[in-house]
This record gives C-alpha cells, structure tokens and sequence, in this order.
C-alpha cells in the first residue's frame, strides 16, 4: 500500500535534523510495508492548529489522496502519476486527535502521526505475553483520546493500517471499558515483572553487558556473532522488543552474560520507555552498557544523542559505557574506512570500531569485554568444606579459578574475582 508522508519543518529544527527525521520516517514505513509514494514538506514557524500543514499544501495532499475539489489542484507536482488516490497520510510529528480528525475528513485517507506508526510497529513485533502487554497499554492510552462516541468503529471498518488484529475490538470499547483493559494488562506486566525479576536476581553477581543503543544498529547481530543465539536479525526498525540473555563465547573465566534489547529512536512515544521499563531492567543492572552505534548512518550523532538521553531517563546514566562503532565495512574503501575510524577515534578515544560481519573484529571485542571485567577482580582464596561442594559450580561461573587445593576438611579455590562475590561466597 502506498503512502503520503507529511513533514512540517518548523523554525527550530535545522536543515540536518528535518531531513534525518523524514529519513526515518521513510524507514519506518517501510518497516510497516507502506510504499512512501510522495512526500509533502513545508516550512512554517508553528503547526497549523487545525490540519498541521497550511490550506495550499493541503490542496496538494488531497490532490494524491484523490479529495481535490478544484480542478487546478489536479496540475499539482507530485500529485500520483497513475491517477490512484492514496490512502494513507504519514505525518511526522505528534499530532493532536482533533488534527487527525481534520486531516482525515479532508484527504478521506487513513492518517497516523509518528507515534501511531511507531506503537504499529511495535504491535506488530511483540512476540512474549510482556511486550504484547507493554505494546498494548501504550496504544491504549494512545486511542483513548483519540475515540469517538460513534464513527470510531466505523472508520476503521475500511480496513486501515492500525485497527487489524488484536487492537480491533480494543475500539469497540467505551473509554471506561478500555480503563479497565489497561488496569488488567498492568495488572498482569506486575505479576511477570516478579517472574522477571526473580530471574535477574539470581544473575546478580554475574557479570553482564547490556547492548543497548537506536534501532537497526546490529545489536542483535552482534548478539549472534558474541553469544551464538539464534536472535532475530532484520533491516527493519523494532525488529527486537524482547530482552534475551545468554553467554558469551566461547565461555569466559569469570563467564560474562550479554543481553539484547529493544532499541531507541528519536521522539520516542510517550509511555512506550515506561512501559518498557521493566524489559530495560536487564540494561539498568548490567555492570557495562555496550552501546552500538551505526556508524555508516549519517545521522548516527544525533542517535548516539538519543540513546544518551534515554538511558539517563531511565536511570542508567551512571552506568560505565563502551561506545562500539558498527557497521564500518559500510563506509567505503579500506582508505575511507580507516580515514573514518581514526576520525572516530579521536572523538572517541576509549570507542571501539568494528563490523559484526567480520569474525575478526568480533574477537577483538570479545577481548576488550573481558578485559573490563577482569580488571576490577582481585585475588583470593574460598574454603569449602565437602559438605558444601554444590557451591562449585557458583564458583566456577562468578570467578576465574587459578588453582585447587585438596585440604582434610575443605577445599581451598585460589580465585580471582569481584570483591563483592568473593564477599558473598565466602558468606554462602
Ligand atoms: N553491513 C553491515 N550490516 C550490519 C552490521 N551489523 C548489522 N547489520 C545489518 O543491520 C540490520 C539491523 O541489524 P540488527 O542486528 O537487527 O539491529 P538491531 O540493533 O538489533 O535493531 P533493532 O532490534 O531493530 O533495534 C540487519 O540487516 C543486519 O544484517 C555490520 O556490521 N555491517
Ligand atoms: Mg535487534
């Protein structure tokens, strides 16, 4: 299905930025299966309150749309060139229920703002029972304002983008039907949160690194190449939601967990980064935040920009941070490669440039992983006696093992590991 996408560049948003966003808006269409057909921009020094876009570029959308009432805006440029109206408007920025309504009585299309497209998307991604709940109440609040005592069910009854699936009876709700629905879903996130938080609790001690970083930078692929697991990979934006643990390999002294995430992107809808707290947990208690970059996007500052703000939003500022350049076989020629990653560098001394297609450079990083983790151990000695020999395989997993020593009543592990767990096993 083909779309119009609609952007508004206002006063304080700069050439750059306008363009990267409409970029983004591109992928994320396609990410839907949206074909962006034509594309609508206009400079204002503020949204139009009533339609976002003034009354001559409108003329303009209605002319695709297949809405143009006069016959000179038939001769608009860009209007489609197989005469089909369009029927879904894509607009690039929040808009309120009152301009959806406007714009969508003028075009006779579908419209969604961003935030419609991203919560679609996300929908459509959710795999477990937690994304589905957390996807779920996000687009609830979302249409809550948005619903209308009647025409709601009908509108949606030509078969749109947003109203299929689970969502679709969502609308035959009345609002206070829909409260509940959304105190249910809390409800249930609570009690899988506990489930989730069991399980992290006993990967307390354990060494972890979280990828994090904005959608579509590989880190489910470097997930794959560092751990081995079957995550999904895809050149689609949300292509992850759901968090995923496992070990690095091939095993290290002490073992260290990698989890993938899902990822960030710039005007995150609102209450989609709270609801996702608890699957972001994984990434608040990592001892290190591994944030993948695309360095061959050309936007990839103003990602590394969004990814610091959201992490510092959720409370994981604080958290020690290696910055991991991906996607460097994409530059170019090796002399533009290497003329970029010493430019890297020099931005970004303690960074690290890679491409997760090449198993060379995966090694390296799996090198450096270590070496963040080791270099806090210190060394010393557990004594267990035989009756409690089940804390072994603790031992082996939490420290790097130097040596052991047969003793008549205990064995004694020369260790080298985190104060804090040589801490807890001797306390054990
Ligand atoms: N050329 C190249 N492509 C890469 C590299 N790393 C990842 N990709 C591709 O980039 C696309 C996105 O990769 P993913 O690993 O799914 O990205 P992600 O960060 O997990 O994305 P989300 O889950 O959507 O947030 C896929 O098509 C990958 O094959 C790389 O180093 N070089
Ligand atoms: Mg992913």
């Amino acid at each position: 299905m083909r779309a119009v996408l609609v952007a508004v560049q206002v006063q304080r948003v700069d050439d750059a930025a306008f363009a990267a966003s409409l970029a983004e808006l591109h992928r994320l269409a396609r990410t839907l299966g949206l074909v962006p057909a034509a594309t609508i921009t206009q400079r204002r020094t503020s949204f139009h309150p009533g339609t976002v876009i003034g009354s001559g570029k409108l003329k303009e959308l209605q002319a695709l749309t297949g809405m143009a009432v006069h016959d000179e805006a038939q001769e608009v440029a860009g209007a489609p060139s197989d005469g089909k109206p369009i029927k879904v408007v894509l607009v690039d920025h929040d808009i309120s229920p009152s301009q959806a309504r406007n714009l969508e009585k003028a075009t006779g299309a579908e419209v969604m703002d961003r935030t419609a497209v991203i919560l679609e998307i996300f929908r459509r991604h959710a795999r477990s029972r937690v994304a589905k709940a957390q996807v779920e109440i996000v687009r609830l609040q979302y249409m809550a304002p948005r619903m209308r005592e009647t025409g709601a069910g009908k509108d949606r009854q030509r078969g749109g983008i947003g109203g299929k699936g689970a969502g679709e009876s969502g609308l035959e709700l009345d609002r206070r039907k829909l409260r509940d629905r959304i105190a249910e879903l809390t409800g249930e996130l609570e009690s899988l949160a506990t489930e989730q938080a069991t399980q992290r609790a006993r990967r307390r001690d354990m060494n972890r690194v979280a990828l994090v970083g904005y959608t579509n930078a590989g880190k489910s692929t470097l997930m794959r190449a560092l751990t081995g697991s079957e995550v999904y990979v895809a050149d689609k934006l949300f292509a992850t939601l759901d968090t995923t643990v496992r070990t690095l390999l091939p095993e290290s002294h002490p073992r260290i967990l990698v989890s993938d995430t899902v990822g960030f992107i710039d005007k995150l809808p609102h209450g989609l980064v709270a609801s996702f707290k608890s699957t972001l947990d994984e990434a608040l208690e990592a001892g290190l935040l591994a944030h993948v970059v695309d360095a061959s996007d050309p936007g990839f500052e103003r990602q590394l920009e969004v990814t610091h703000e959201v992490l510092a939003d959720i409370g994981a500022g604080s958290i020690p941070r290696l910055i991991i350049f991906n996607k460097m076989d994409r530059i170019g020629d090796s002399a533009s490669e290497a003329a970029a990653a010493e430019g890297l560098l020099a931005r970004f001394p303690d960074a690290f440039v890679m491409s997760a297609r090449r198993p060379e450079d995966v090694a390296k990083l799996r090198e450096r992983l270590i070496a963040f983790f080791v270099r806090d151990l210190v060394a010393g000695e557990l004594r267990v006696p035989y009756d409690r020999q089940h804390l072994r395989g603790e031992i082996f997993a939490c420290c790097e093992v130097l040596g052991e020593r047969y003793q008549p009543d205990a064995v004694i592990f020369d260790v080298r590991a985190h104060p804090a767990v040589l801490e807890r096993l001797r306390a054990a």
